[in-house]
């Protein structure tokens, strides 16, 4: 998959997308990341990229030509044209499901906004989905972007090992995980379950069963709302 971030600190990129599995498969060839300055896009001497916003308001408002010019150039660096995402807290919450539909895509282009936001006709006409990863506002579009990177490099076939599958876990059958332990058996006087010890395969599988269902009820009871229930969950009556 390829992937273009446009930023106005590509700085930002380097460190976390540069370890451990994200980095293998950019070496593989697997995960093609590029990372581009939407400040080389400004088109006056003093190089900007923001202005005030029209109606008044504190901060600045990053400018519509300028992150135009910045995605065409970037359009243009690839025949596959690209999904076109930009991350704001305004946007459909990043979802297991919204991960995969996103690793099935060929190309993706990231847009990371600063200061107050990003001129509203741009997200209209240019972009094809807004993704929140969260309710909270940060500073930018950049820790998002690298998020879903991840998220989404990781189901990418070849990238994860043999060893781990993206099918079989959590998110993928609705419920978090069973609780892991490894050695020692004790340690501090505080011991790892009996079951998993004991070497009866049936009884740990029906252990680890019983574990997810109870941490899900407990931690995260949204997750076991079926799934009509959740597609109605927030319709309004008015
Ligand atoms: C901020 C914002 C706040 C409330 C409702 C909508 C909003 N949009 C933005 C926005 O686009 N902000 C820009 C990017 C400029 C300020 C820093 N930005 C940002 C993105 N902060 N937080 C995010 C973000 C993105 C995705 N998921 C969580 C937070």
């Amino acid at each position: 998959m390829r992937v273009d971030v446009l930023t106005l600190f590509p700085e930002a990129f380097a460190g976390p997308l540069d370890v451990s599995i994200i980095k293998r498969a950019r070496e593989d060839g697997l995960l093609d990341l590029q990372v581009h300055d939407i400040r080389e896009h400004a088109a006056d001497r003093h190089r900007s990229v923001d202005d005030y916003p029209f109606g008044g308001g504190q901060g600045m408002v990053m400018r519509v030509d300028v992150l135009d010019r910045a995605l065409e150039h970037v359009r243009s660096l690839d025949r596959e044209q690209g999904l076109v995402v930009l991350l704001t807290p305004a946007g459909e919450r990043l979802s297991d499901a919204a991960v995969r539909e996103l690793a099935g895509q060929k190309r993706l282009i990231l847009v990371c906004g600063r200061y107050e936001g990003v001129d509203e006709r741009f997200a209209e006409h240019c972009v094809d989905r807004e993704i929140s990863i969260g309710d909270y506002v940060l500073t930018g579009g950049e820790l998002p972007a690298m998020v879903l990177i991840d998220a989404v490099a990781r189901h990418l076939p070849g990238v994860l090992g043999d060893e781990a599958s993206p099918e079989e876990e959590s998110f993928a059958h609705g419920l978090l995980e069973h609780p892991q332990y490894t050695r020692p058996a004790e340690y501090r006087g505080w011991a790892v379950p009996e079951v998993l010890l004991s070497g009866h395969h049936a009884n740990v599988e029906k252990w680890k069963q019983e574990q997810r269902l109870r941490r899900t009820k407990e931690r995260r009871p949204d997750l076991l709302m079926d799934g009509d229930l959740r597609n109605r969950e927030g319709e309004g009556t008015s």
